[in-house]
């Protein structure tokens, strides 16, 4: 059989890629997500995995201060600076365009002097803790592709913790704990991220890094660090990202570990600069952040490599006959098979796990839609299933005359689509080259699942 002997849209757009950027071909692009080859049955598609670019994300979010009075300047305050208590001229007035802080100013343009930061009131409440939680919520799951980086204009907080929803803000879990003693602040053992292996990547650690020290000038940056982790299987300098692809592709926690929909700072405790707070000039106690940086893309299952911002909500412009924001289920009359996410391998195109043509149904589970079959199947002419394009044989079965598919061993059905069934217990579902044990822990689908595709050719003559 001839196999692809022309790649045209991909090949275009991959030698710009390849120009844009540096990195090693065998990491994949994952940028195409199908591309046209010619076939001895003619012009087909090419179905490749893909997802979106990694960009900032920042662009897309909304931000909620808790409690929401919380930002400074109303009623106008003036500030002091920590490490000199008599230097009192940082003042916050909400009123005043060039005095305000507001929360947009931590994800501005930054690099213009002097910095644009959001700003809290002062601990004048002392000693009720100031308490602060930042929300950022992008109504869309999306992969973290790199650290997030907080970068402070006050001291960087003596507690704080890094907090992740997975589910719109129904829940949330640490991502990590930040204190200037871990152990008094949160009862946990110091740790950085070097201490971190493969086996306790996704541990949640409390780490004493960012938040020792007042003497801000020349640290100022709090880290959740996603490129260490990615190290740990991708080597020093990631490049050796199959490995992590491969560890992404079968271990689903520690694909969900970089998944978010929101992500929360929980301000906990202000830099005092000193183990005694000086309760008569609490203004020097605030919190101020000029920058949040968040690198990551869509999430799109793998079945897009586009994600737009359309009427304030992100989506994926899905393909390979999915279809939802994250392309997370098969589009109507797609139902030839189960969905699935697509995956990385084999690198670098990986595996599209495209939605087929038809529907599934289970045999014997409704006996008036099986008749009914049984008269379409009837109706329908047995003969010219393989001879276009969409009627391709499956599973290395070829196609003879135009009229019937001659399937490899194992596989059966008018377009060799599936195997045969092996009995209970046994998979039969290497028709979707997916168990389908995932699902069902103690044994396959049982009576089996055949798509519908297999017993009613879906030619336009045949649906009447
Ligand atoms: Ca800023």
């Amino acid at each position: 059989m001839l196999w692809p002997v022309l790649f045209t849209l991909q090949a275009v757009c991959t030698s710009v890629v390849h120009a844009m950027q540096h990195y090693p071909a065998a990491w994949g692009h994952y940028d195409v997500c199908k591309s046209q080859i010619y076939t001895e049955e003619g012009l087909a598609w090419d179905y490749m995995a893909c997802q979106p670019e990694a960009t900032d994300m920042t662009k897309y979010l909304r931000v909620a201060l808790d409690p929401p009075n919380i930002t400074c300047g109303d009623p106008p305050e003036t500030y002091c600076a920590l490490e000199n208590p008599y230097m009192c001229n940082n003042e916050c007035d909400a009123a005043t365009e060039e005095l305000a802080h507001p929360p947009e100013l931590m994800f501005d343009f930054e690099g213009r002097n002097p910095t644009t930061f959001w700003q809290s009131t002062s601990w004048k409440k002392y000693p009720k803790p100031l308490q602060v939680n930042i929300t950022l919520s992008w109504n869309k799951t999306i992969e973290l592709t790199d650290d997030i980086v907080l970068t402070f204009e006050s001291g960087r907080p003596e507690q704080m913790v890094l907090e992740k929803s997975l589910d719109y803000g129904r829940t949330w879990t640490p991502y990590q704990f930040y204190a200037t003693d871990c152990l008094d602040a949160f009862t946990m053992e110091p740790k950085t991220v070097n201490d971190l292996t493969q086996r306790t990547l996704l541990d949640i650690i409390c780490t004493e890094d960012y938040s020792r020290g007042y003497v801000w000038k020349n640290d100022k940056t709090v880290r959740f660090e996603i490129k260490d982790r990615f190290a740990l299987f991708a080597g020093p300098r990631l490049h050796n990202m199959a490995s992590l692809y491969g560890q992404l592709d079968t271990t689903k926690n520690l694909r969900d570990f970089f998944t978010i929909t929101d992500l929360r700072i929980r301000l906990l405790k202000p830099a005092t600069g000193a183990t005694m707070v000086d309760e008569n000039n609490l203004s020097r106690y605030f919190y101020a952040i000029s920058d949040i940086k968040v690198q990551g893309r869509c999430k799109c299952n793998l079945h897009a490599n586009s994600c737009v911002f359309d009427k304030g909500k992100l989506g994926c412009e899905c393909e390979h006959n999915t279809t939802g924001p994250d392309c997370s289920r098969c589009k109507r009359h797609y139902h030839g098979r189960a969905w699935s996410v697509g995956s990385y391998l084999p690198i670098p195109k990986g595996t599209a796990n495209i939605c087929k043509y038809g529907s599934i149904f289970k045999i014997g589970s409704n006996p008036r839609f099986l008749k009914k079959m049984k008269e379409k199947t009837i109706i329908c002419p047995q003969t010219r299933v393989c001879d276009n394009a969409m009627l391709r044989c499956q599973n290395g079965g070829t196609c003879h005359h135009h009229q019937r598919c001659h399937c490899s061993p194992g596989f059966t059905g008018i377009l060799c689509e599936r195997a045969r069934c092996q009995g209970p217990g046994q998979c039969d579902d290497q028709l979707s080259g997916r168990a389908s044990l995932h699902h069902h822990p103690i044994g396959c689908h049982s009576p089996c699942i055949l798509p519908l595709s297999a017993l009613v050719a879906p030619t336009q003559s045949c649906v009447t």
